[in-house]
């Protein structure tokens, strides 16, 4: 396909976090062409360790696009060895956040080419272009943002509460350090912009922890809410559990039902669509008296068949519930 026929495609702009949404993302970029998307991926996870910059979703979606993910981990890539970490240990070098010597060797990279001065948008690009991967993918800001999180131990910083204490203290709050300040990465404006624009998927990952940081980077709420393009949310919470990681228990901790109807209320204004998965057929009456579209279908992402599936069926429906753009004649 030339590249003035795939400018005439529909196009999609997608926020995700790390490992959920990173599946979704996956079945994305086989079903869309490079230009049809823009995946926003959040940094509020993100954190300097043994002086180098790490970017656990840019990571996870960066090694997932490229087909290098680990799927037994659900964090950094396969064919992984581990020479560094356990010579460091034997240094009594600090090695709760575990790098492999593979991943050291991205992390290298991205660490030299921001203290060269370029931004975090250029060091992603020049990662995911020397590993093949064709479509953009950016993160919210090129300013930190930090989350940290508020719990019965005190305020801690994402990955000291994550990785090094477990998702174990009970979660009282999120604080987004430097969002009000951090500017929208620049491809969003622009992207969102395009009169192509089909619509705007929010990825399964945890709103507390993934999606809102974006949310909260300077302007970009405003930006989707302002968007003629429908926001369609995808819901991580099946059946009251959460696929994966600590979204079920924080929904509880923070006094909320742990049901993807606390989740599309989580996105309150925001959302157009909502997803559910097929075992939440029974709550599609309640999404539907939020004045949503919905759909109850399988949700899960076990292989890369059902990721491609999920992509095609969330593109769908959104062709379905929002009309589909008419071919130029
Ligand atoms: N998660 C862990 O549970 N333990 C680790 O040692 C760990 C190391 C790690 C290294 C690089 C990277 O990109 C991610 C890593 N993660 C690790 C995952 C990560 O901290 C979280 O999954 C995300 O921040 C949550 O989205």
């Amino acid at each position: 396909m030339s590249a003035s026929e795939a400018s005439l495609l529909p196009k999609y702009l997608v926020l995700t976090g790390g490992v959920g949404g990173a599946k979704l993302c996956q079945g994305l970029s086989e079903v869309l062409e490079p230009e049809q998307v823009l995946f926003v991926v959040n940094t509020g996870d993100d954190f300097h360790h043994l002086g180098l910059h790490i970017s656990p979703d840019l990571d996870s979606l960066t090694y997932a696009l490229s087909g290098l993910a680990s799927v037994e981990r659900g964090w950094g890539r396969d064919d992984e060895t581990w020479n560094c970490l356990e010579t460091l240990k034997t240094l009594d070098g600090d090695t709760w956040f575990q790098l492999g010597d593979r991943d050291l060797a991205l992390h290298l990279k991205r660490s030299a080419d921001l203290a060269s001065g370029k931004t975090l948008s250029e060091a992603t690009a020049s990662i995911t272009k020397a590993l093949g991967i064709p479509h953009r993918l950016v993160p919210m800001s090129d300013d930190p943002v930090r989350t940290f999180v508020d719990t019965d131990e005190g305020l801690l910083a994402f990955q000291k509460y994550f990785v090094a204490r477990r998702c174990e203290p009970k979660v009282r709050g999120l604080v987004y350090e430097g969002a009000e300040t951090a500017a929208p990465q620049r491809e969003i404006s622009a992207f969102l912009q395009s009169d192509r624009l089909r619509g705007i998927i929010i990825c399964p990952s945890n709103p507390m922890l993934s999606i809102e940081p974006i949310l909260a980077a300077a302007g970009i709420r405003e930006m989707l809410l302002g968007s003629p393009a429908p926001v369609v949310a995808v819901s991580p919470i099946i059946d009251g559990a959460a696929v994966k990681g600590p979204t079920a228990k924080i929904f509880s901790e923070l006094g909320e039902q742990v049901s993807a109807v606390a989740v599309a209320n989580r996105y309150e204004d925001l959302l157009d669509g909502f997803i559910l998965d097929e075992k939440d057929q029974n709550l599609v009456g309640e999404i539907t008296s939020l004045s949503l579209a919905t759909t109850a279908i399988p949700t899960l992402m076990l292989t890369d068949l059902d990721k491609k599936r999920l992509a095609e069926d969330v593109l769908k429906f959104i062709d379905e519930k929002f009309g589909v753009i008419e071919p130029e004649s």
